[in-house]
């Protein structure tokens, strides 16, 4: 069996306590799939104040978090492991999340997350750490801390063992399907009363029927995402 190990390097250790033991995370470190460890950058601080950024050189609102503690940090907790660690940076200047990156990180054997926070981190630290850099999306948060437990949520349930059943890791809304290019949304959900506020149920999902069932849901999906998500449809390279 394996166990995949992430360490997640942050100013702001408290925002992971509750996320890394609910649902999902909790299953998966349960199941010893998942091994997340959580660590404070500032225990690292070389200086008596345990000083983490500085103003930046040229001028300008906020703060940038400073290269020594970042690196030393980096180089204790990678030692903690003969596991090479596949070094990770979340910030806005990077590489967009999506279900492809996903699955190929969730192969990795080791996930080194690195959270940036106030206006970013010294641009000499990066280099040398020569991390990938990831972006959850467009559109500004205070740090990377929500990004890096929204790439851990999307790895985990991707290991074995750690959904309920094994399907629906594979055959959710964004898994491949064939006939149509690119990703698909998912088909409407019902369940009982069969009738609510005089709004039934689509007939065919009462029918019994399970290919009809399937050729449904799978129009639907279609539809959706033509109407709703057709860049999903159109493969941008
Ligand atoms: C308003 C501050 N901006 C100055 C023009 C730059 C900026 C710095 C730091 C914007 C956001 C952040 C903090 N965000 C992240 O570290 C981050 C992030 C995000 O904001 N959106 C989507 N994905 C990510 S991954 C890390």
């Amino acid at each position: 069996m394996h166990t995949m190990r992430i360490d997640v390097l942050t100013l702001f250790p408290e925002m992971f306590t509750g996320v890394l033991d609910s649902s999902i995370q909790a299953r998966a470190a349960e199941s010893g799939r998942v091994a997340c460890h959580v660590h404070d950058i500032r225990d690292w601080a070389d200086n008596k104040h345990d000083k983490v950024d500085d103003r930046p050189f040229g001028g300008g609102p906020g703060m940038v978090m400073m290269c020594q503690p970042l690196w030393d940090a980096v180089k204790d907790v990678e030692a903690r492991d003969t596991a090479t660690a596949r070094r990770i940076v979340l910030t806005p200047q990077g590489r967009r999340l999506d279900q492809p990156l996903v699955e190929e990180l969730a192969g990795e054997e080791r996930l080194l997350l690195i959270a940036g926070h106030y206006e970013g981190i010294d641009e000499r630290v990066v280099e040398e750490l020569a991390p990938l850099e990831i972006s959850i999306g467009d559109f500004v948060l205070t740090g990377g801390e929500l990004p890096s437990m929204v790439l851990i949520d999307a790895v985990t349930r991707l290991q074995e063992g750690v959904l309920g059943h094994e399907d629906s890791a594979r055959e959710d809304s964004f898994g491949l399907r064939d006939e149509v290019p690119g990703r698909l949304l998912d088909s409407p959900h019902y369940t009982r009363p069969r009738t609510w506020r005089d709004r039934t149920v689509p007939e065919v999902l009462l029918s019994g029927d399970h290919k009809a069932v399937a050729d449904w849901r799978f129009s639907q999906m279609k539809e959706r995402t033509r109407t709703r998500r057709p860049d999903l449809l159109t493969p941008s390279e």
